[in-house]
């Protein structure tokens, strides 16, 4: 390490990962830095890990595992592997562990990101023993910086009894002052005061009784964010159809010309559209408040249209963060890192006015969304912040491609087998193939809307099939259902490998 950028609080509060993850307890609360995966500690996990193995009594052990969303293989992945982990709260991509939570070997608790910390502080989870932190800097005097990601760190910092720090030395010290820290009070909060993306009101630092700093280990390590596939054609028309119809809006009056901020998800669908737009000369400065900036942010910022980003976490690829770090120096102007009580706060969303565009996994012809489960089991990743951000929209999108796995599942089913947004919240519905919007519209007219516009071609007739047999079976003739088809599509997929009866026939003929 470059010894001149280590102060003497700093030094003297130097140990080894192995020194650390010896004073953790066996039955272990811990919480964890880390978003999307952000800015999560590296090396004391891995430490601890050894720890368990080494034991006479690995049996002894137990994890609940508190972050801000999903961490790397250095965090979950070697937690899972271990086989203790025993809670995971809230929102999680790491393959492992999802195996493990569809073999039900572990409580999995998938909820809304804004309700975490209220669920932390009041004790409805097992209180946190340990605080770990990935950090660029600790002060004497007890103020943290963060580093990629701001998530629940603050919270967690707040809460610990013990508070234990990994010094990432591959963040500059420059990071400093990315971020502002204000955490909101839990019962009788006073407002908010953000009414624009870029609005500062807290600190650039977390602060905690430095007493309670009882270790340090240096790391020197990017994020493994796993990297974006390259924007395909159906991303281009799905972005295609988010920009007429924010045109659409303009014209009516409803979105200003200056346009509002946007929000958008994580994954490759929501990376790719944010590219488009990056690339159509429509807009010309875009902003956003988001709880997730992707590799897709360069785009807007090579293209001269980002005016201002807020966000709770940096999910770089490497060339990214290396990008990030080289002109750190132009962008601190144009980034702000919220805690996630705040970049998911409803005020705070509500006040700003936000587009949201978030990723269904499948809908269902009346509006509902499913984002999490596929075959209405099988936890994909989680709710995160989308239901925080979709319920408070001004403008709530979902968008998806028609068909997924070469057309085995048609994103559009005659009932959803999991609800995460309801047709209450979800607005408009994007696929490659064309827009619905169901604002104004009753559950007939809208899933009309759905089938012409959204669904695959190759399964368009089937979903109007599906709606007038509704129409006849159905108990009640406002969102007219027959139950006992309403799941036969997941039904035959479960059986057959496809959602359609005739794909066999049909293979040849899907791109
Ligand atoms: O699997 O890679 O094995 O082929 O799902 O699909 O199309 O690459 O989409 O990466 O954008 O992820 C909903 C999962 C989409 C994500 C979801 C399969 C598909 C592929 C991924 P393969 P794509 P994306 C901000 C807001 C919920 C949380 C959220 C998500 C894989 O966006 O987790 O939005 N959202 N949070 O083949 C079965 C279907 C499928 C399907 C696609 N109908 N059935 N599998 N796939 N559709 C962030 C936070 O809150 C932290």
């Amino acid at each position: 390490s470059s010894d001149s950028r280590l102060n003497e609080f700093i030094k003297s509060k130097l140990m080894s990962a192995e020194d650390i993850a010896e004073k953790f307890p066996e039955k272990l609360t811990l919480g964890a830095s880390g978003f999307t995966p952000a800015g999560y500690p590296k090396v004391v996990p891995g430490a601890f890990v050894r720890r368990i193995k080494n034991s006479k009594n690995p049996e002894n052990f137990s994890i609940n595992l508190y972050t801000g969303a999903s961490t790397g293989d250095e965090l979950d992945g070697v937690l899972a592997r271990t086989g203790r982990l025993k809670l995971r709260v809230s929102y999680q991509s790491h393959s492992d562990l999802r195996g493990l939570i569809n073999k039900g070997k572990l409580n999995y608790i998938d909820m809304h990101l804004s309700h975490v910390s209220k669920y932390i502080r009041e004790g409805i989870f097992p209180s946190i023993d340990v605080a770990l932190i990935e950090v660029c800097d600790v002060t004497a005097d007890g103020r943290i910086y963060l580093t990629n990601s701001s998530g629940m760190s603050a919270t967690y910092l707040a809460l610990a009894n013990d508070i234990y720090i990994e010094l990432n030395e591959i963040h500059p010290l420059e990071m400093k002052g990315l971020h502002d820290i204000y955490l909101p009070e839990t019962h009788t909060g006073r407002p908010i005061n953000i009414d624009y993306v870029d609005d500062r009101i807290g600190t650039p630092y977390v602060r905690v009784n430095p007493e309670k700093i009882k270790g340090i280990v240096l790391t020197n390590e990017y994020d493994s964010s796993p990297g974006f596939k390259k924007p395909d054609e159906a991303s281009f028309k799905i972005a295609n159809h988010i920009l007429e119809f924010i045109l659409h809006e303009i014209k009516h009056g409803r979105i200003p010309k200056t346009l509002l901020p946007f929000q958008s998800g994580v994954g490759n669908v929501a990376n790719a559209v944010l590219a488009c737009i990056a690339g159509d000369n429509r807009f010309k400065s875009i902003e956003m408040h988001t709880e997730v900036i992707q590799d897709s942010i360069f785009d807007l910022i090579d293209s001269d249209k980002l005016r201002f980003a807020s966000t709770t976490a940096l999910t770089f690829s490497p060339e990214g963060q290396k990008r990030f770090h080289k002109e750190l120096h132009d962008f601190k102007s144009k980034f702000i890192l919220r805690p996630m009580e705040i970049s998911n706060n409803p005020e705070v969303i509500r006040q700003i006015g936000l587009i949201t565009m978030n990723t269904a996994l499948e809908t269902d012809i009346y509006g509902n969304v499913n984002s999490t489960h596929v075959l209405g089991s099988s936890m994909m990743n989680g709710i995160g912040g989308s239901g925080d951000f979709t319920r408070n929209a001004y403008s709530s999108i979902f968008m998806t491609p028609s068909i997924a796995k070469g057309g085995k599942f048609s994103a559009f089913v005659p009932m959803v087998s999991h609800v995460d947004h309801n047709e209450h919240s979800v607005q408009i519905i994007i696929s490659e193939q064309g827009l619905a919007n169901l604002r104004a519209q009753s559950p007939k007219q809208g899933a009309k809307l759905i089938i012409e516009k959204c669904a695959h071609p190759m399964y368009r007739d089937l979903l109007r099939d599906y709606f007038k047999q509704a129409q006849r079976a159905s108990f009640g003739q406002h969102t007219p259902h027959d139950l006992k088809q309403a799941l036969s599509w997941h039904v035959r997929l479960q059986e057959t490998g496809s959602m359609h009866p005739d794909y066999q026939k049909l293979e040849n003929i899907i791109e």
